[in-house]
Parts: C-alpha cells; structure tokens; sequence
C-alpha cells in the first residue's frame, strides 16, 4: 500500500503494487471501472455495491487526491477485508497498467468511463483528447481481448462509454440509427471508440456494448460543465458570495437527464442476451438560457442580472440541438429515466446553495477569500 493512509482519502487505499489474482467470495461478481473518480464512476460504484459486486476502480496518478466524489465509499486501509471498493493506479494511456490489472481483478464487468471528457478542452489538447478517448478505448478492448485470449475467461463483458456528442449536427430526434457527425476533437475521438468497440464485438465476438448517453449531470458534476456553473453561482450569489456568471452560447439545447438514472442503463446493457448499442435520454430539451431561467427562478433571483456573456466560452464549432430518441432502451432494457428537467435543476441549486453556505462560514471566519471555492 502507497500514500499517507492518515489522510482519510480514499487514495490513501491505493494499492500500487500487490498484483496477486483476486479471488472473490463465491457468487459475489466483479466490475473494473476505468473514470471512477469521475460523476458517473462514483453513482455507478454506489450502484454496484447496491447490488452486491465487488467494484475495482483504476484511477490515475494526480499531484492532489482526485477521489472527492467516492472517499464516502471508502473504508480504511486497516479493515480493507471489509472493503467492497478497491482502488488501483492506471491510466487509459498505458497499455500494460490495463492488461496488468485485468489479470489481477479477474473482472466480470468492464465499464470504461474514463475521458477528458469537456468538449471545449477537447480543442485546446485535442491530441491528448485523442490518446484518452480514442485510444484509451481501444488499449483496453486490446487488453480484453488479450486477457481473454490467454486465460479463456470469455464471459467477460465491456462497456462503452459513448456520446450524444457523436451525433454533433445531426438534427433532432437522435437514435441509434441517425448518422454521426462529430463537431469537436472530443466526438470525434467518441466516433472512434464507438467503432473500436462494435468492431472488437464483431471481429472478436466479445460481449462489447456501446452506451450512447445524452448530457446527465447531478451535484456531483464537474464544475466547468455548464448546468453546474450555473447552479454553484446561483449558490454563491444567493449567499453573497459572487454577483455576476460568465457564460458562452446560451441558444444552444440539451437532453439533460439525472447521472444517478443513466448508471442503471450502463448496467442493464452488460445484462442482456446479446451485446448491442443503445440510445439513453430522457427525450426532453432544453436550451441553456432554460436552464438559467429555473435554477435563478427557484430561489428568487432574475438570472439577466447576473449573466455576462464571454466569447471565450463560445466553441469554434458548436453542437446546436441534441434531443434523443430512447425507445430501443426503453423497450430492450426497460429503462427509464427517474428525475425529471425541473427536479434535477432543483436538486442541483439545493445541494450548491448548502455548499455555498458552508463556503460563507470559512470567508466570514477569516479562513477563505470569498473569490475562493475549496
Ligand atoms: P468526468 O469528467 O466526471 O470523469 C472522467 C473520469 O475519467 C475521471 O475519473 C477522470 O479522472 C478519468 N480520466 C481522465 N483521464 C484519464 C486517463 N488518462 N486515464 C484514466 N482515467 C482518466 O466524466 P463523467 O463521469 O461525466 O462521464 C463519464 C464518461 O461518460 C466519460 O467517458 C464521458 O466522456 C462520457 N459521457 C458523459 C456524459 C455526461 O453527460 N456526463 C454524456 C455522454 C458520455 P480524474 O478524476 O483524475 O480527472
Ligand atoms: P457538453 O456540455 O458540451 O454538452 O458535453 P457542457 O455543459 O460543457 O456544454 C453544454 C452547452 O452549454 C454551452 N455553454 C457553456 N458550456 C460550458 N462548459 N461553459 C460555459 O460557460 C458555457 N456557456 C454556454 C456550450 O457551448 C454547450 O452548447 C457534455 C460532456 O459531459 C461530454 O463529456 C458529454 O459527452 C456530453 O455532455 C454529452
């Protein structure tokens, strides 16, 4: 075991070296999670362990603990046979720490969430974009593949992690059949592993699924995506922290669903008969300024008072409307979404308005400069 295991984060219980198979109790089934720091990994571990797995999460190097959104799953080093969620290094661009760890974890379930996953970056490190997305999903269908070629373990099945952002400026409704046009380095990468992944299922005869998610957020959402910018600043200027919010393009619409409804759909994918490519929305879109229009609404505020428009956060290529067609998973996988738009703004503001609040008491106390955020 590596790192300070006093610090309470569940990096602290990294294993970096011990790379004796694992041998789960009897029944008991195993995911391997690439991205499980991320938003989805942390609502899909908790899924998981829901249902009874054992969840192995590869997360990668950083110079801070990067496991805010999982160190509530976490357990002590020192009951780690109590300990359901293990957590090893890795990186999507290194092909030996993925085929290392296939080995060892004997997984059952692959979810490969792991990305550089902004859109907007995509085009700032558009080959590091490429690396990760792209090529990150193909070492590690080549790392299944390899892994069940040497031990024969061919029940294993994989998971996709693809995008509405693949459809780009296709026009509304999207489903699995409308044609991709990828408007970023990030969807276009996205194409890519979408077509890795059919491909090592048709050439191979893996048990390779494609998830074709439409925009999901939560409070657990990174902060530089747009539906969480608005709500932290909606908190921040309620409590008074912050007055004004610089945003980009607020025409463009979205199919903005609840993460914690979208993991489910991950799962019932790896559950069917045969593998196959599913469409997940909720069917609804909204633009940005919608959006805005209920997260200020909510608490009173008017969001025109607040909101700078800012060229830098316009794309040099943008994707205008995206509003998905599910029926196939609707009907295959007898999913549905849970949350609804206003619900999931509500839920957001709430749980940013806490933040902020706690965010007041450390400025107020001295501790944090209000232009701060922890
Ligand atoms: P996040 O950006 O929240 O999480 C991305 C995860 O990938 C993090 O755990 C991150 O680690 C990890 N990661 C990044 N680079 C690497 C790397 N080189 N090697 C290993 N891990 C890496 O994304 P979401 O949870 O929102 O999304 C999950 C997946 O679903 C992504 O692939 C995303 O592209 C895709 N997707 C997301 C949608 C959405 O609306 N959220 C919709 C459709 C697809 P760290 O914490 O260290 O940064
Ligand atoms: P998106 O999400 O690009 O759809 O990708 P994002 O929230 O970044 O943008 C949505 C829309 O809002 C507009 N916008 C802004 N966006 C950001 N980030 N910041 C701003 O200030 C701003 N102002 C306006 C954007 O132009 C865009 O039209 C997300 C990611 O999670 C991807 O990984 C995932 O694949 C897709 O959703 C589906």
């Amino acid at each position: 075991l590596d790192d300070s295991s006093k610090s309470g984060s569940a990096a602290a219980a990294t294993n970096c070296c011990d790379t004796t198979p694992t041998t789960p109790p009897q029944g008991r089934k195993v995911a391997l999670i690439t991205g499980i720091t991320g938003q989805d990994g942390s609502y899909l571990t908790e899924f998981l362990l829901n249902k009874g797995y054992d969840v192995h999460g590869l997360i990668r190097r950083s110079s801070n603990f990067n496991t805010q959104r999982i160190n509530h799953i976490y357990i002590d080093p020192h009951n780690a046979h109590k300990a359901r969620m293990k957590l090893h290094y890795a990186d999507l661009t290194d092909a030996s720490s993925l085929r290392r760890w296939l080995d060892t974890i004997l997984p059952d379930e692959v979810y490969n969430l792991a990305a550089q996953s902004h859109v907007a970056v995509s085009f700032e490190i558009p080959d590091y974009t490429a690396d990760v997305v792209a090529t990150g999903a193909l070492r590690l269908l080549e790392a299944v593949r390899s892994h069940i070629s040497a031990t024969g373990r061919n029940h294993i099945r994989y998971y996709q992690a693809g995008s509405s952002e693949m459809f780009g400026s296709t026009p509304p409704p999207q489903s699995e059949s409308s044609p991709f046009h990828p408007r970023s380095p990030y969807a276009a990468s996205k194409c890519a592993a979408h077509w890795y992944t059919v491909n090592y299922r048709e050439a191979y005869g893996i048990f390779a699924c494609n998830g074709i998610l439409f925009n999901h957020e939560s409070p657990r959402r990174g902060e530089n995506f747009v539906t969480r910018k608005i709500t932290r600043a909606v908190g921040r200027i309620k409590v008074g922290l912050q007055n004004k919010l610089f945003l980009g393009n607020l025409q463009a619409s979205r199919d903005w669903g609840f993460a914690g409804d979208y993991v489910e759909a991950m799962w019932l994918m790896l559950q069917q008969e045969k593998p196959d490519d599913y469409v997940v929305a909720t069917e609804e879109s909204h633009t940005v300024e919608e959006f805005l229009e209920v997260a200020f609404g909510y608490v009173g505020l008017k969001w025109r008072d607040h909101v700078v428009i800012d060229k830098r956060y316009f794309r040099p290529a943008e994707v205008d409307n995206l509003k998905g067609d599910s029926t196939k998973a609707r009907r295959v996988l007898g999913w549905k979404p849970k949350v609804g738009f206003e619900q999931l703004v509500k839920m957001m503001v709430d749980e940013d308005i806490e933040l902020a609040r706690r965010e007041k008491v450390l400025v107020d106390a001295g501790y944090m400069d209000a232009q701060q955020q922890p």
